[in-house]
């Protein structure tokens, strides 16, 4: 059975840069994932305040208009492509085989150049700000025409293809990488419905990235050859089509958004139970409603492009599969709400960002069903209703779900937990801060602001709802000042956090914080979806052998 160390870490000395850098081990790359995405997530954060800052009045007052379409589409492909995508494959590179038992992923060394991979991709798209022309000025989603020569033709667009596609290939990897070690290396008795809900969605998500990013991919290196070979794949003089971009863009990004969610849904999983100090409730419906968004999600790409001018039946077919999402979706949500029913709620700052994830991401996914209605999406399509959407589900409940984990797992991963008074301030300032910078957004793209503009005139009342959004806007970048702040104020206290500080119910609180190199001084065997629980009240079935 599992057994819980009881001796605290053997002290390793610090590791030298070089060790880092030359590292295969899991632990070590998480960590630099982590660090990395966060690193990117500030720059993402400080990018979104000039633009609020030019926003909050009509008039153009601190950017240029081209810069603004700089920032915004370095805003969006940071916080998508360098942040909330990789820190999720961080954390699970972290944590994933500590939960099943296993001393290291499959692929170790393929593992490093995961992360060499995504650090390099990230810095070739932010090379863009060096050369003519700046950086990439088309959108996260580089629609052609804006994306071709003709209108792009500075080398930042160049420079934005090259590097997705090193990310794509750093995230490819990443997911065979998770897919052999999940169904491979699991510990003796940890058969499937015996598996953590956080490694389930890592395995979902591994399947959907492996399924998915080679079209990115591909689509990417049609446009730059459109871009520099003279082929013509997306220009429509020369009879081809930039409707195609679209679908290819979309069957990557649309499964994307669940490649982003499930990480933080599988956070929350992990969270949720443990803070009640309850099982999580109807685990085999949270397994197949994770596997149903994972199927579906390949089902309703169109959804983005309803006012391209697709065939009615193509449209209707994408509307339903659109809504049909929201049902996989709703039992978690309810299984969520219904573990905490009747649980004892410890209100620790994991715990917070799981609550605030539930409340946000809820709100986001039922503004996506109301904009799959197809007449509703004609009239908020390229609006700020849609920003609104995007900034619920991918910050609401993606960054939020794995702050969670984040707060969570840090003592594992360190050895002292964040400070717990610092991170219910940061939590509660990020919380008001988020929805008042963003509930806003849905009345003003009702109230028809266009999405991707860099000024606005003063006549169309869109100022009030406008100042409103830039002071929540402030307070988040207060809270990300605390985030940061935590983060070095808790490291240089360094009060040990000890082996299982939360009580949790998954293996790797049974071996130390930070864990030992090989993790496990014995390979743990599971009885049960608890084994850390099991351990620590000694109740392993009668007559089970011990490992
Ligand atoms: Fe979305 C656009 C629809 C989930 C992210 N989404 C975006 C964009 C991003 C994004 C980044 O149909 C903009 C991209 C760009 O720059 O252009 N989205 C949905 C739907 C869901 C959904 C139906 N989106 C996400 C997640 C994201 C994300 C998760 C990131 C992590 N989204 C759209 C559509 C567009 C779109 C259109 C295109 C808009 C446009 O025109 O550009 C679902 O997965 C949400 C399911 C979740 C729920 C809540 C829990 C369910 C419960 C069950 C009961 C509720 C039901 C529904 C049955 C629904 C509690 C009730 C329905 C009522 C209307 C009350
Ligand atoms: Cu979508």
């Amino acid at each position: 059975m599992a057994t819980l160390a009881t001796h605290p870490t053997t002290r390793r000395p610090q590791s030298t840069l070089l060790e880092w850098i030359t590292t295969v081990d899991h632990k070590k790359i998480g960590i630099m994932y982590v660090l990395t995405t966060l690193t990117f997530f500030v720059i993402g954060v400080v990018m979104a305040q000039v633009m609020r800052a030019e926003l909050t009045a009509p008039g153009g007052q601190f950017v240029s208009a081209d810069t603004y379409n700089q920032l915004f589409s370095m805003h969006g492909t940071t916080m998508i492509f360098l942040f909330i995508i990789p820190i999720g494959a961080g954390l699970a590179n972290y944590v994933v085989p500590l939960l099943i038992g296993a001393r290291d992923m499959a692929f170790p060394r393929l593992n490093a150049l995961s992360y060499w991979l995504l650090l390099f991709g990230g810095l070739t798209v932010y090379s863009g700000f060096l050369v003519d022309g700046g950086a990439a000025a088309n959108g996260w989603t580089a629609y052609p025409p804006l994306s071709s020569k003709q209108f792009s033709p500075g080398a930042g667009t160049d420079l934005w293809l090259i590097g997705l596609a090193l990310t794509g290939t750093s995230s490819l990897i990443g997911s065979i990488n998770f897919i052999v070690t999940i169904t491979r290396m699991r510990a003796p008795g940890m058969t499937w419905m015996k598996m953590p809900m956080f490694v389930w969605t890592t395995l979902t998500m591994a399947f959907m990235i492996l399924l998915a990013t080679p079209i990115l991919t591909g689509g990417m290196a049609m446009l730059l050859a459109d871009r520099n070979l003279g082929t013509q794949f997306f220009s429509v003089e020369a009879g081809g089509d930039p409707v195609l971009w679209q679908h290819l863009f979309w069957f990557y990004s649309h499964p994307a958004v669940y490649i982003i969610i499930l990480p933080a849904m599988g956070c929350v999983s992990e969270v949720l139970p443990v803070f009640s100090r309850r099982p999580l409730f109807g685990y085999p419906a949270m397994v197949a409603s994770t596997i149903a968004i994972g199927a579906l999600g390949f089902t309703t790409w169109s959804h983005h492009m309803f006012t391209v001018g697709l065939p009615p039946t193509i449209e209707a077919i994408f509307v339903f599969s659109t809504m049909l999402i929201a049902v996989p979706t709703g039992v978690k949500v309810f299984n969520w709400i219904f573990t905490m029913i009747g649980g004892s709620l410890h209100f620790t700052t994991p715990m917070l960002y799981a609550i605030g994830f539930l409340i946000s991401f809820l709100i986001g996914g039922i503004t996506g069903v109301f904009q799959s209605v197809l007449p509703i999406n004609e009239m908020v399509h390229d609006s700020y209703w849609i920003v609104a959407h995007f900034h619920y589900t991918l910050f609401g409940g993606g960054a939020f779900g794995i702050f969670a984990g984040m707060y969570y797992w840090w003592p594992k991963m360190f050895g002292h937990k964040l400070d717990e008074k610092i991170g219910k301030l940061q939590f509660w300032t990020l919380f008001i801060g988020f929805h008042v910078t963003y509930f806003p957004m849905h009345i003003l793209g009702l109230m028809g602001m266009p999405r991707r503009i860099y000024d606005y005139p003063a006549d169309r009342g869109w100022t009030g709802l406008n100042v409103l959004s830039t002071v929540g806007g402030v307070l988040m970048g207060i809270s990300v000042i605390l985030l940061v702040y935590n983060i070095f104020y808790s490291a240089r206290r360094r009060v040990p956090a000890g082996n299982d500080p939360w009580e949790g119910d998954t293996l790797e609180w049974t071996t130390t914080s930070p864990p030992p190199e090989h993790n496990f001084d014995t390979i743990p065997v599971v009885h049960s979806l608890r084994p850390a629980r099991d351990a620590r009240l000694g109740l392993v079935p009668e007559g089970e052998k011990s490992a």
